[in-house]
Formats: C-alpha cells, structure tokens, sequence
C-alpha cells in the first residue's frame, strides 16, 4: 500500500479538526498529468476524457503536452514534483529512459500513475499501477481477423504491408508482436514491408506513397497500428488509383469515429478498439492511491473488434 505525504498529514489534520468539533473541507486533490501529444484522434480523445473526469471529480489538473518529446515529459514530472502535486500521471511515449526521474519522483514520495503505455523498468515500485489496454492482443485481434480473412481469399499469397506505430513505443512494439505471433507460419500471408508511420495521418500517408512507389498492385494487404495512419494510407492508395478496402485489404486499431466513417465508405476492413476513455479510472486510482487504499498494478481496459460490416449500426453509439 502506498501512504503518501498527504495520507499522512490529512490523517493528522483530520484528527486534530475533530478533536475541535469544527468541520473542514479537504483541499482539492492536485494531479500532474504529461500527456504523449496531440498527434491522433485517438490522443484528443483520450486528453478530453482526462480533463472531464478531472473536473467531475473536483481534482486540479495541471496538463502538460509532451509534442511526442520524451524530454519535454521529462521536464514536465520535474514541474510536479518542484510543484508538490499530491499524484503524478503520465502516458510514456516510450518504454525505456524513465528511471532517473521516476526516481525523482520516488524520493519526493508522490505516487506515479501510468496511463495507456507502459514503462520498462526494472523496479516495479517506481509507479503504482498501469491502466490501459492490452496492445499485444490487440494485434493478435488483428492479425487473427486477417488470417481469417486470407483463408477465405482465392489468392495463393497476400502481401502484407505493416505501419508502425511510434518507434519504442509500447503500442508499436506490442501490436507488432501480437500480430506476428497470430500470422507466424501462415503460408497465406507474406510480410513485404514494414515502416513507422508515427502514429499520425501524414506520416502514415507518406510511407503509404513510398510502398505503393516501390509495390503497386502487389501489396494486398496493409496493417496499421492505429487508424490515423490508415487514414493517411486510404488517401495514398485512392491517388494512386486503387481501391482501399478492395484492391487493398486494411486492418487498424483505436476504432476512433474516423475509422467507422472509412468502414461505411467501404475503405477499411477492420478496426480493432483501442479505448482512450481512461479517464475516470485514471481518477478513481488517483483518490484511492492518496487515500492510502490499495490498487491493482494494472487495470487492463475490456475492447471489442469491429468488422466494416457492423459500422454502419455501431457508428452512433461512438463515444470517440
Ligand atoms: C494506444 C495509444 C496510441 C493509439 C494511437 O493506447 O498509445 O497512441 O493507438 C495514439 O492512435 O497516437
């Protein structure tokens, strides 16, 4: 259990203000919270659901956006900790380079909360819990849909084209996985290509040109590791004169609204969701870590697939 110096103290304060017989108002619980950037649907979605369950909660956010800059994260946990914020949150653009100021914040006894990607470090105690998804089955999700999908085709062989995610970022690392594990041994599938679209729509379109340049009609299939950068994909492969969602196969992950208004226009396949609504479970932890009650070491968010043939029905039920 982690006790905090505001447990510690709102114990004693609680204590002293009852032996007086008056009553008080604890002050607003104060969270610093580095958010990754603003590079895709699915991030704006996720700073919104953070920033409304902050304020339905009554805690004092201060919200700082990263740019995709580890350092500027980096800086940004110095401000809280020199700040004495009562918790920290973040979502760690990469896995590695943390344990220096997590350390930091260690020694300032202020709880670290991470949310959507994960850390590797080797001492656990550095932060208490992780909640986000399970980004190693949501690529299984997505490489089982396609398998799926090849043993069905007529085709001998798909090419496979693959856009990364941000390189060393959990996400990429693990959906590249979990879809390899899925497809491992597959006759039908043939990896051809494989390139960080940085998670965003331009890159994702730009990579997407440089493949069709080298490939053309060759490529089947392409799986991106978030919509974003399908969507960029899509518009490549229509100025290319193709079709997407026909003459090229495409397989994402988020299910941002984006992805399903691409699903009814017949130009994705797939997408596998990815929830950015941490929010409130993000503050639920927050109060109970500071309260001094226990909390799971991770809280893994429940995500669905949704196939282009469901869209049109799901779309008004999106909540992102
Ligand atoms: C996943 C999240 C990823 C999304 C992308 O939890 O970290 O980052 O899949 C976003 O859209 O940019």
């Amino acid at each position: 259990m982690t006790v905090t110096r505001r447990t510690i103290l709102g114990g004693a304060f609680a204590l002293a203000v009852a032996a007086s017989g008056s009553s008080f108002a604890a002050k607003p619980l104060v969270m610093g919270f580095s958010q990754v950037g603003a590079e895709s649907e699915w991030r704006s979605a996720n700073t919104a659901s953070i920033k409304d369950a902050a304020k339905q909660a009554g805690i004092t956010l201060k919200f700082a956006d990263a740019q995709q800059k580890q350092e500027n994260q980096v800086k940004a946990i110095r401000s809280f900790i020199a700040q004495r914020v009562d918790v920290i949150a973040f979502s760690p653009v990469v896995e590695t380079g943390w344990e220096t100021v997590l350390r930091e914040a260690k020694a300032a006894k202020i709880p670290v909360i991470l949310t959507d990607r994960a850390v590797n470090v080797a001492d656990k105690s550095l932060y208490v819990t992780l909640i986000g998804s399970d980004f190693v089955e949501e690529g299984r999700r997505a490489g089982r849909w396609l398998a799926d999908y090849a043993a069905k085709s007529n085709k001998p062989v798909l090419n496979v084209v693959e856009l990364q995610g941000t390189v060393g970022s959990a996400p990429a690392l693990d959906r590249k996985a979990g879809f390899e594990e899925a497809i491992k041994g597959n006759p039908k599938l043939k990896m051809l290509r494989t390139q960080t679209g940085e998670f965003t729509r331009a890159k994702g379109k730009e990579v997407m040109e440089a493949f069709l340049k080298a490939h053309g009609k060759d490529i089947n299939v392409l799986y991106a590791h978030n919509d974003d950068m399908a969507i960029g994909a899509i518009q490549a492969i229509e100025e290319a004169g193709l079709k997407p969602g026909k003459d090229i196969i495409i397989v994402s992950i988020d299910g941002v609204k984006g992805a399903f208004q691409a699903m009814v226009a017949g130009k994705l396949n797939v997408s596998v969701e990815c929830s950015p609504l941490l929010g409130p479970q993000l503050m639920k932890a927050a109060q109970d870590v500071v309260a001094g009650k226990p909390v799971p070491p991770r809280i893994v968010t429940e995500e669905r697939v949704f196939p282009a043939e469901v869209a049109a029905k799901e779309l008004p039920n999106r909540k992102y």
